[in-house]
């Protein structure tokens, strides 16, 4: 019978990408399963397996599967799935994409595909279709033979789109799942997304000039091919004023992906990259590994070095949004709101709900959780301090801004950028391509240069840190406080808030990073000084607690 078939299917591919004995368990963590890419053979193919599940679950509409592990080294590789509007997978099913790749027997892979088959009453024998692609990673090419063999197995129907930026894999889900639709996101290629991308920068600039030039260090990953692709389709610099140069190109020197360079080491290095050449006051911005991630920077007389991360981003476009919607006459109507996470430094807070006057909401750490809070608003701007994030419009949203009959010849060049931004905005997930041409439109419309955008309002000094720790998994914290208390190992956080009270407004909280085998430690305080000396006292704290010194 069908069912025996695909039983054995299961059973005799599953056997070809055994479990490695090096890993205990697999987890979906932040953004899906990461770790060395050596190691991840069977978690692909498992994935194949839930992919095709998932599609089947919501009628056939196209999954995607996305093969990187973005701001990790070059040896790391990891995967998650993509739901049908460019979303990440719901979370709901996180524990059966653990449960299918923890098999210890092909029985037990048979098992899991079952047991999600019958959980969620889906028909085998309906399509399923699957989208994938990967980053420039070298383990990329051989994962995607294990994926494509759970894939296989199952009967699914499934397109590869070779190397992408995992917006792209996103955008195209979204693309190919609403091309019948009325209103289709974008045509379904690569090329698509590009041609979009570069209708509605052309757009978002057609009244103002650009403040050249801006430069973007690639972390020699796939945000350069993808990125100078791109250029092709934007405005020449004689349009619009911007030039842009590349830097961090090197993807076919697999070691150097993120090294030194890239979002995640200038955020968490507070450090220029290497390859920076810039003069004082340089506009410069990095990508991540995968490019969904994007953080600019400069460097002040001294010269001191300037971060403008992902909550100057938010704070940024949180103000030229709402500045169009009240000169379009919206401000009744549409209802703005600004999502972070506790690594938002506390000024970016202050500043949206003080000075902006704009509703701010506060989740725990992973687009997958920003989304859907942003989701609620009408315009809802989520950014993670690291640089990933993105705006949401919603229908309502929408339907508005393009109704909207202009009242003047200068509220229908508001009403135009506006529009512009909706397209060029990624509505699926933070986007490096997309919010770096969204910024450079911005820094247009406002006539910034660097040092007024980092004008806006002064930073709190703050450190983010990292510890290894032998468990991290025992980092357990407290529900609906946005991670930042910790419930497990018992006692630390008491030990932790002795600490924190001996510096002026301190605030400083430990959690287990989902993505890299650490414990974060992420501090502000009024000095530097004090800011310094609290994240190392209580990198101490979880020092000693790990029985390496004391
Ligand atoms: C991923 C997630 C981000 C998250 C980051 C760090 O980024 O997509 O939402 O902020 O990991 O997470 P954690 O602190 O749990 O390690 P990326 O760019 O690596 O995919």
């Amino acid at each position: 019978d069908s069912k025996g078939k695909l039983e054995t299917a299961i059973a005799e591919t599953v056997v070809k990408f055994p479990r490695p004995a090096e890993v205990d368990k697999f987890t979906y963590g932040t953004a899906g399963f990461r770790t060395k890419g050596d190691w991840l053979d069977h978690v692909m193919y498992g994935m194949g397996l839930l992919a095709g599940l998932r599609s089947r679950k919501v009628n056939g509409q196209t999954i995607g599967v996305m093969i990187t592990a973005s701001h990790n080294k070059a040896e790391d590789n990891g995967v998650k799935l993509v739901d049908p509007m460019g979303e990440m997978l719901e979370t709901d099913w996180e524990s059966w994409a653990t449960a299918i790749v923890n098999g210890h027997s092909p029985e037990e892979t048979v098992k899991a595909y079952g047991d999600v088959l019958q959980k969620y009453n889906i028909d085998q024998d309906k399509p399923a279709n699957v989208i994938y692609a990967r980053d420039t990673r070298p383990s990329g090419a051989r994962l995607v033979k294990a994926l494509e063999a759970g894939l296989k197995a199952t009967n699914v129907t499934y397109k590869d789109f070779g190397i992408l930026t995992t917006p792209q894999l996103h955008y195209l889900v979204r693309a190919t799942n609403t091309q019948d639709d009325k209103n289709p996101y974008g045509e379904v290629s690569e090329a698509g997304y590009y041609k979009k991308l570069g209708a509605a920068f052309s757009a978002a600039m057609k009244n103002v000039k650009s403040n050249s030039p801006v430069t973007v260090d690639c972390a020699n990953g796939v945000g350069a091919p993808k990125l100078k692709e791109m250029l092709k389709y934007l405005p020449s610099e004689k349009e619009s004023g911007l030039k842009i140069n590349i830097v961090n190109d090197r993807i076919e020197q697999a070691e150097v992906l993120n090294k030194d360079c890239g979002a995640d080491y200038v955020k968490t290095q507070q450090k220029v990259p290497q390859g920076f050449d810039g003069k004082n006051y340089d506009r410069w911005c990095s990508f991540d590994g995968d490019a969904d991630r994007i953080v600019y920077y400069f460097n002040d007389e001294g010269p001191v070095f300037r971060l403008l991360d992902g909550d100057r981003i938010a704070t940024l476009a949180a103000t030229f949004l709402g500045e169009l919607v009240k000169k379009c006459d919206f401000e009744e109507k549409l209802e703005l709101g600004v999502v972070q996470t506790a690594y938002a430094n506390g000024a970016s807070s202050k500043y949206i709900t003080d000075v902006l006057q704009l509703q701010s909401e506060f989740t725990e750490t992973g687009v997958k959780n920003l989304h859907h809070v942003a989701a609620r608003y009408d315009i809802g701007v989520y950014f993670e301090a690291n640089g990933h994030g993105t705006v949401l419009f919603s229908k309502k949203a929408l339907d508005t801004i393009w109704k909207k009959e202009p009242q003047s010849p200068a509220q229908l060049e508001n009403l135009e950028a506006l529009r512009a931004a909706t397209e060029l905005i990624n509505q699926t997930v933070g986007d490096a391509i997309s919010d770096f041409l969204l910024v450079e439109a911005i820094l247009a419309h406002e006539q910034f240069t660097v040092r007024e955008w980092l004008g806006m309002y002064t930073d709190k000094p703050n450190k983010l840190a990292k510890q290894v720790v032998p468990q991290r998994d025992e980092y357990k914290t407290v529900p609906k406080t946005a991670e930042q208390k910790l419930q497990s190992p018992e006692g630390l956080q008491d030990k932790i808030d002795t600490e924190v009270a001996k510096y002026r407004e301190g605030r400083c909280f430990v959690r287990a990073s989902g993505t890299e085998d650490a414990v974060r430690i992420y501090g502000e305080a009024l000095s530097s000084y004090d800011v310094d000396h609290m994240v190392r006292a209580v990198a101490d704290l979880i020092e000693i607690r790990s029985g390496r010194r004391g």
